[in-house]
C-alpha cells in the first residue's frame, strides 16, 4: 500500500464544530473477491450553530474509488465536486435545509494490508475504523462529534461467508440468486463512524445469555474459526462477570439484546469496542490452560472487561475530538483495573499496574514523544494510543476517586451520564460533572491534562516530641493537584492516622496533633498519584533494564546488562536453598487441575521466578530438573517458564527445548508467538543473524501484527544484540521498520518507537541510533505515522 497521508500537524486549539451533521446513515456492502461496492445514503443536516457554509468536505483516502454521487436522488454534475486522496469536496449545487447524499465507492479489502477500514484476515472480511479508518471505506464526516443512526446491509457469497454481522439488531436476512445472501442490521443508538463494524466469514459461534438487572435477557455470542471454539469459555465467563460488575459497581446496564465478540487474527491493536460488535485480536480471546499463561488469562479478563465497559464510557458518551481520547480511554482503563482488582487480588493488581506505568509510561513521559494525557497537537492519531493517554489517564481518573471518595466519584459519574448520554464531549465536561456532583473544587486537576512529564514529590517529616506534633512537608515540581493518601504509624504498629493530603501548591505543610512518639510515615499509599517519590524503595526483584537505564546518565546498556546479570547470579547463589525450597513447595502435585485464581497464580509466579533464578546457576541438577518440568508441564504458564529457564541455560538443551516446543505447537499460531519472541529477545552474541533467518521461517508472517511485535519489539529488548556496539542491531531494526512500513504503517510506527530512548545511552550509541533515525527519516515514501515518530525523536 502506498504512503499517501500527508504529514499535517493538527492542533487541539483549532477545534471547530462541523458545518454539517449526519442524522442517518444507510450502508450497503456488496462483498466480492475482486472488489467491494459500498453504497451509502446520508441524511445531511446543516449545523445551525454555524454560519451557512458553501461547501461540504468529506474525508476519504486514496484507496477509495468514487463511482457516483447523487443529491436528493439526482446525479450530481461533475463540475460540482472534486475528489482526491484526502477526500471529496462538494463545492456547489448543495441544497438548503436537510438533504440526501448518496455515494457509491469501490474498495479492495483484499489488498488492504494496513488493517484500517475494511480488510481481510484469514478467510474473513472485517473492519477497524478507530481512529480514522472509516474514510478508507467511503467518503464521510470522519470525526467523532458527528453521530448518526446506522442501518447496514451486507451481501456476500453464502457458502464462503455464512456469517454477516454489523452493529445493533438483525432486522432482515435472506437468500439471493447466484448463491448469495444478505443481512440487514439496525443500530438504534447514535454513534460516531469509528464505532461502525462489519464482519463476514465462515465462523463458528459459542453462545450464552446474561440476564440484566432489569430482567432483560441478552444473547452473548463469540465468533471464531471453527477449530478454536473450544478456547472461548474463559472470555465468555469474563464477559458475563464484566456485565454483572458494571451493574453492581456503577449501576450501568447493557442496552441491546445482543452482544457479539469476533476473534480476528490480523489486528493492529488489542481489541475494539464497536457498538455491540467488539472485534478482538485473537490472542485476547482464545485461551485454554495448555495454550495460555496466567498473564494471558489476566489480560483476556481485563480486555474483555475494557471493551465491554466502553459501551457506556466511550460509546454512549464519546469524545468530541481525538485530542480528548483519554476521556474514554483513561476512564475505561480505570474501570477495567478496578474490575480485575475486585475479581482477583487487589494488591497484586495494583502492583502490576504501577509497575507497568513505571516501566512504560514514565520513560515515555521523559522522552522526545512526551505528551499530556490530552495532547495539544497530533499528526497521526494512531500514534497517540499510548501509555500516557491510557495508563496515566487512568491514574488521573484515580485521583478523582481519591479526592471525592467512592461515593462522590459515583455521584460524579452518574451526573456525567445524565448530562451527556448520546453526546460527544470533552475532558472539561467530565471534570465539570465530577465537580458539580460533589461541590468540590477540582480546578487543580487541570495541570494533569495540560502538561506532560512526571512530577517529582519530596516529602520531609519532623516530629516535635515536646509539642506532640508531626509536621509533614511536601514539595512538588511542577505543582499539580496531587492526592496522596498518607498515614503514620509508630514502628511495627498498626496504622495510627490516615488522611488524603491534597497537595496543590509547590510546597505544602500539614501538622498532625497528638502524636506522642516518633512515627513511621507511609505516603503515597496504593500509589495514589502518578508521581516519582524521592525515597528509598526496597524491592525484592531486581529492576528491569528499562527502569535502570534512565537512572544512569549516558548508560552503556551492555555494561548495565552484565552488572545486572552478575548481581542476579550472586543473589541466586546466596539464596539457593530458599529458591530450591520455593520451587519445591509451590509445585503442583502431578495431575492437579489448572485454576486461574489469585492464590494459584501467585504460587506459580513464585515457583517460576525461583526456577528462573536457579537457571542462572546452571549445573546438571538444575538443568535436568528444568527439562523434566518442561516435559511434564500441563499448563502453558509452567511450560513457557521452563522453556525460558532452559533458554537461559543455553547450549544444546536450549535448542532441543525450542525444537520440541515448535514440534508440539506448530499448529497453534498464538503459542508460536511465545516461541518467536523468546528467540528474538535472546542475548546470545550474534543473535541478530539468527533473527534475520527466523524471519524466513514458515511460522513468521510479516503481514500479521502480532508476529511483528513478537519478533521486532522482543529483539529490541535484547541489550546484547539491539545495542550491539557495532550498530548492527540498529541497522537491522531500521531495515525492518522500512520493510514493515510498506505493509502496515501503524505497526511500523510502533516498532520505530524503540529508538526514542537514544538520549539515555552513551555518546557512541546515541550517534548510531540517531543515524538510524535519520536514515529512516530520509527514506522514500515513509508513512505519516513513521514520519511523526522519527522527526519528533530526532534532535
Ligand atoms: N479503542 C480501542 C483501541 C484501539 C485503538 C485503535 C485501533 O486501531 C487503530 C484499534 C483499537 C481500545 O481502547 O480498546
Ligand atoms: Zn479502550
Amino acid at each position: 500500500m502506498a504512503a499517501t497521508d500527508k504529514p499535517v500537524e493538527k492542533f487541539r486549539k483549532d477545534y471547530k464544530p462541523s458545518p454539517y451533521l449526519i442524522s442517518t446513515v444507510h450502508l450497503d456492502f456488496q462483498l466480492n473477491e475482486e472488489s467491494t461496492l459500498v453504497q451509502s445514503k446520508l441524511r445531511i443536516v446543516p449545523n445551525h450553530a454555524e454560519s451557512s457554509p458553501v461547501s461540504l468536505f468529506l474525508n476519504g483516502h486514496a484507496d477509495v474509488v468514487l463511482e457516483s454521487i447523487r443529491v436528493n436522488g439526482a446525479d450530481l454534475e461533475a463540475s460540482h465536486y472534486a475528489a482526491d486522496a484526502q477526500g471529496l469536496t462538494i463545492k456547489s449545487g448543495l441544497p438548503s435545509g436537510e438533504w440526501d447524499l448518496e455515494i457509491a465507492t469501490r474498495i479492495k479489502p483484499q489488498e488492504n494490508t494496513s488493517l484500517e477500514g475494511l480488510y481481510r484476515s484469514g478467510g474473513m472480511f472485517c473492519s477497524q475504523c478507530e481512529a480514522e479508518g472509516f474514510r478508507h471505506i467511503t467518503y464521510f464526516l470522519d470525526r467523532p462529534d458527528v453521530m448518526a443512526k446506522y442501518t447496514s446491509r451486507i451481501e456476500a457469497d453464502k457458502a464462503k461467508y455464512p456469517v454477516l454481522l454489523s452493529n445493533g439488531n438483525l432486522v432482515d436476512q435472506g437468500d439471493l440468486e447466484g448463491g448469495r445472501h444478505f443481512t440487514v442490521w439496525e443500530d438504534p443508538f447514535v454513534k460516531p463512524c469509528y464505532l461502525f463494524a462489519l464482519v463476514a466469514g465462515d465462523l463458528a459461534v459459542q453462545e450464552d445469555t446474561f440476564r440484566t438487572m432489569s430482567g432483560k435477557d441478552v444473547a452473548l455470542r463469540i465468533y471464531t474459526d471453527a477449530h478454536n471454539t473450544s478456547k472461548v469459555a474463559f472470555a465468555m465467563q469474563s464477559l458475563k462477570r464484566a456485565m454483572k460488575w458494571d451493574e453492581e459497581t456503577f449501576g450501568l446496564e447493557y442496552d441491546l439484546d445482543l452482544f457479539n465478540i469476533v476473534a480476528v487474527d490480523d489486528f493492529n491493536m488489542g481489541a475494539m469496542e464497536n457498538k455491540s460488535l467488539n472485534l478482538f485480536n485473537s490472542r485476547l480471546v482464545l485461551a485454554t490452560p495448555d495454550t495460555a499463561t496466567d498473564a494471558d488469562f489476566g489480560r483476556i479478563e481485563g480486555v474483555v472487561g475494557h471493551e465491554y465497559f466502553h459501551n457506556w464510557t466511550g460509546n454512549r458518551v464519546t469524545c468530541r475530538d481525538w485530542f480528548q481520547l483519554t476521556l474514554k480511554e483513561g476512564l475505561t482503563v480505570y474501570r477495567d483495573q478496578e474490575f480485575s482488582a475486585d475479581l482477583n487480588s487487589r494488591g497484586v493488581k495494583r502492583v502490576e499496574d504501577v509497575a507497568r506505568l513505571r516501566a512504560a509510561q514514565f520513560p515515555e513521559d521523559a522522552g522526545p514523544l512526551a505528551h499530556a494525557i490530552r495532547p495539544d497537537s497530533v499528526i497521526k492519531m494512531d500514534n497517540f494510543y499510548t501509555a500516557t493517554v491510557y495508563e496515566k489517564g487512568a491514574e488521573v481518573v484515580r485521583l478523582y476517586e481519591a479526592l471525592l471518595g467512592r461515593a462522590g466519584f459515583r455521584a460524579g459519574l452518574d451526573l456525567y451520564f445524565a448530562r451527556h448520554d448520546g453526546g460527544a464531549v470533552t475532558c472539561d465536561d467530565f471534570r465539570a460533572a465530577m465537580a458539580d456532583a460533589s461541590g468540590a473544587d477540582l480546578g487543580g486537576l487541570e495541570g494533569w491534562y495540560a502538561r506532560a512529564g512526571t512530577p517529582r514529590v519530596e516529602v520531609g517529616v519532623e516530629h516535635d516530641a515536646g509539642a506532640g506534633t508531626l509536621t509533614v512537608t511536601a514539595t512538588q515540581a511542577p505543582p499539580v493537584l496531587t492526592a496522596r493518601e498518607g498515614g503514620v504509624t509508630t514502628a511495627g504498629q498498626a496504622m495510627l492516622r490516615q488522611a488524603v493530603l491534597r497537595l496543590e501548591h509547590q510546597r505544602q505543610t500539614w501538622v498532625f496533633e497528638r502524636v506522642p512518639a516518633r512515627p513511621v510515615p507511609s505516603v503515597l499509599r496504593g500509589f495514589s498519584a502518578p508521581v516519582r517519590l524521592t525515597f528509598k524503595a526496597h524491592a525484592l526483584a531486581l529492576p528491569d533494564l528499562a527502569e535502570l537505564v534512565p537512572e544512569v546518565p549516558g548508560a552503556d546498556p551492555l555494561l548495565l546488562h552484565h552488572v545486572r546479570e552478575a548481581a542476579a547470579r550472586a543473589l541466586a547463589a546466596a539464596l539457593r536453598p530458599e529458591l530450591e525450597r520455593a520451587a519445591r513447595d509451590n509445585s503442583d502435585p502431578p495431575g492437579a487441575p489448572y485454576e486461574f485464581e489469585a492464590g494459584a497464580c501467585a504460587r506459580r509466579a513464585l515457583k517460576n521466578a525461583a526456577l528462573g533464578a536457579l537457571a542462572r546457576l546452571g549445573g546438571e541438577g538444575v538443568t535436568q530438573d528444568l527439562l523434566a518440568r518442561f516435559r511434564a508441564a500441563t499448563n502453558m504458564t509452567d511450560e513457557a517458564a521452563a522453556l525460558a529457564a532452559l533458554d537461559r541455560i543455553g547450549g544444546k538443551v536450549r535448542q532441543e527445548a525450542l525444537d520440541a516446543f515448535y514440534a508440539k505447537w506448530k499448529h497453534e499460531p498464538l503459542v508460536l508467538l511465545k516461541w518467536i519472541a523468546m528467540q528474538a529477545a535472546s542475548n546470545l552474541p550474534g543473535n541478530t543473524a539468527a533473527v534475520r533467518t527466523l524471519m524466513q521461517h514458515e511460522a513468521v508472517k510479516l503481514s500479521n501484527p502480532n508476529t511483528c511485535y513478537s519478533l521486532f519489539l522482543a529483539f529490541a529488548r535484547s541489550p546484547v544484540n539491539f545495542h550491539a556496539a557495532d550498530g548492527s542491531g540498529y541497522e537491522f531494526m531500521a531495515d525492518s521498520v522500512l520493510q514493515i512500513d510498506q505493509i502496515n504503517h501503524q505497526v511500523a510506527a510502533r516498532m520505530v518507537g524503540v529508538f526514542n530512548s537514544w538520549r539515555n545511552y552513551d555518546a557512541e550509541r546515541g550517534a548510531l541510533m540517531t543515524a538510524a533515525l535519520r536514515r529512516m527519516a530520509s527514506a522514500n515514501g515513509i508513512s505519516a505515522n513513521v514520519y511523526e515518530i522519527v522527526t519528533k525523536a530526532l534532535p
